[in-house]
């Protein structure tokens, strides 16, 4: 009996170290969520900016050349990649709404099946700017604790540290210095090598001006400021020994903040940058041509984490050799004050965009982007004097096309709209129905709607009437500081 019970024992343990040894082989996984970004990145071939760290990256690893997003707004990007689940179908597609509307059964965020699989689920680090912990989903989350989905809603284990004792360990974290802020000038400033604003190359459908040069030089030099961040956790891992097995993720959340970016479903706005590191598991300097989305990030996580992936997903994993999809298609709806609602499909090659709502022109007069888009001041003012060009005078119409159709390879920054070219018929037919094909089967689970009323509108308001010096600077292309202002409004309102 005795001697049963020491086999027993010998058995069990060898089954529990069995499960350690298994434990200790998956890999750790860090995904690196960078703001507002388009392949703006030295090793994308963007002129006049410097980004070694991310440039060994995509040479060390896998560069991908046709990832986008679902959304070209934040919250809802987001939402989409937090559960891989396409954001219109868990009804997740307006931009900060829904904050107190529980996720919909079965639906939940991917961290819960990694958590499943034995991770520790990490967000930020201390080291990078404002430590990295945006979450900014669309439906109830808090941010560290456990989820049953009904009364407890924790998307993370922890935040700030990944240490050897996390392994295996999911560590999100933001890199939040190229989302439009006070920070832009500081960076700046504190730059030993700043983008010098004659060495960079605008879209032809920018104006050439002096004001647009600068603001494209400070959104470089946010570029190289992550770029050191993205240094600073390589060296971490490095350090701890943990470099060889783990996967290393740098994406965008959304397009670049100006003209045609973050908002808009032209490529800048859904086109994100996607390099993946893992020496371990892939071989380097591969350059990915094929179309992936967002969503498939998240479900190549579970696949590479062996943990479960549920059939609600509607990403896929790309790093299965079957991987293959034929095109992504994003959705942009509420955001702040303007309601729109548009719809597209791109394939790298052809990108399709339905506009449901052409009354609503491009230029909306959104009050946030009233006070970060120093580029639409600028050639507002030149569009008032007939002093755009047609490309450039685009964005500036009364109202927007109903479709629009681009050939990216032709024609990548979308100057000629095929869509109105009966040559193309066949190609915008077929386009079109495929839109069609995913607004059905994207179709909301709910229509709860529960939108956060926008604060930067009442603020605008208040600028314009209190500060008429400064919103005059504004609109000669400034950036007067947004969130300083909204604390001295809502202070002021609350006397
Ligand atoms: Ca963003």
């Amino acid at each position: 009996m005795f001697l049963f019970f020491i086999i027993l024992l010998l058995i069990g343990s060898s089954c529990r170290e069995k499960e350690k040894l298994e434990k200790r082989q998956q890999p750790n996984i860090i995904w690196l969520m960078a703001e507002d970004i388009s392949l703006d990145l030295e090793c994308y071939g963007m002129k006049g900016v410097k980004t070694p760290a991310l440039n060994k990256m995509a040479q060390e690893g896998v560069m991908f050349t046709n990832a986008f997003c679902t959304n070209s707004i934040c919250s809802p990007s987001r939402s989409a990649m937090m559960t891989g689940v396409h954001q219109l179908k868990i009804n997740a597609q307006h931009h900060r709404s829904n904050r107190d509307v529980v996720l919909p059964e079965p639906y939940k965020p991917f961290t819960y099946w990694l958590r499943e699989a034995g991770y520790t689920c990490i967000l930020g680090h201390h080291g990078v700017m404002k430590k990295g912990r945006k979450i900014d989903v669309n439906f109830k989350f808090e941010q560290t604790g456990p989820w049953d989905g009904k009364n407890r809603f924790g998307i993370f284990d922890k935040l700030d540290t990944f240490e050897v004792s996390d392994q295996p360990f999911f560590a999100q974290i933001q890199l939040v210095a190229t989302h439009r802020g006070e920070w832009w000038d500081k960076v700046r400033e504190e730059s030993a090598h700043p983008v010098n604003p004659d060495s960079v190359e605008l879209p032809p459908y920018f104006a050439d001006d002096p004001v647009i040069r600068l603001d494209w030089a400070k959104y470089l030099d946010q570029m190289e400021y992550i770029d050191n961040e993205v240094a600073m956790i390589f060296a971490e891992l490095e350090e701890k020994g943990m470099a060889e097995n783990t996967i290393v993720i740098f994406i965008g959340d959304n397009g670049r903040c100006n003209v045609l970016g973050k908002g808009y479903l032209h490529d800048p706005g859904i086109h994100i940058p996607l390099i993946v590191k893992w020496p371990k598991g892939l071989s380097e300097g591969q350059v990915r041509t094929d179309v992936v989305s967002s969503t498939d990030i998240t479900a190549t996580i579970l696949d590479v984490a062996g943990a479960e992936m549920p059939e609600y997903l509607t990403g896929k994993s790309f790093l299965k050799n079957d991987f293959k999809r034929d095109e992504v298609y994003a959705a942009r709806d509420l955001w702040d004050e303007i309601m729109e609602k548009s719809r597209c499909v791109t394939n790298g090659k052809w990108e399709y965009i339905r506009n449901d709502k052409p009354e609503i022109p491009y230029d909306a007069h959104q009050a946030y982007l009233e006070f970060y888009r120093p580029a639409v001041h600028v050639m507002r003012a030149l569009n008032a004097e007939n002093k755009l060009n047609k490309a450039q005078a685009f964005f500036f119409q009364k109202s927007k096309p109903q479709e629009e159709l681009y050939n990216l390879e032709n024609d990548p920054f979308e100057l000629i709209n095929l869509a109105e070219d009966p040559s193309y018929k066949s190609i915008l037919d077929s386009m079109r129905i495929k839109t069609q094909k995913y607004d059905h089967q994207m179709e909301p689970v709910n229509s709860v709607f529960h939108p956060v009323h926008p604060e930067s509108v009442d603020v605008l308001n208040w600028v314009k009437k209190e500060k008429p010096v400064l919103y005059e600077e504004m609109r000669n292309g400034v950036e007067i500081g947004f969130s300083t202002l909204a604390g001295e409004y809502s202070r002021e309102k609350s006397k």
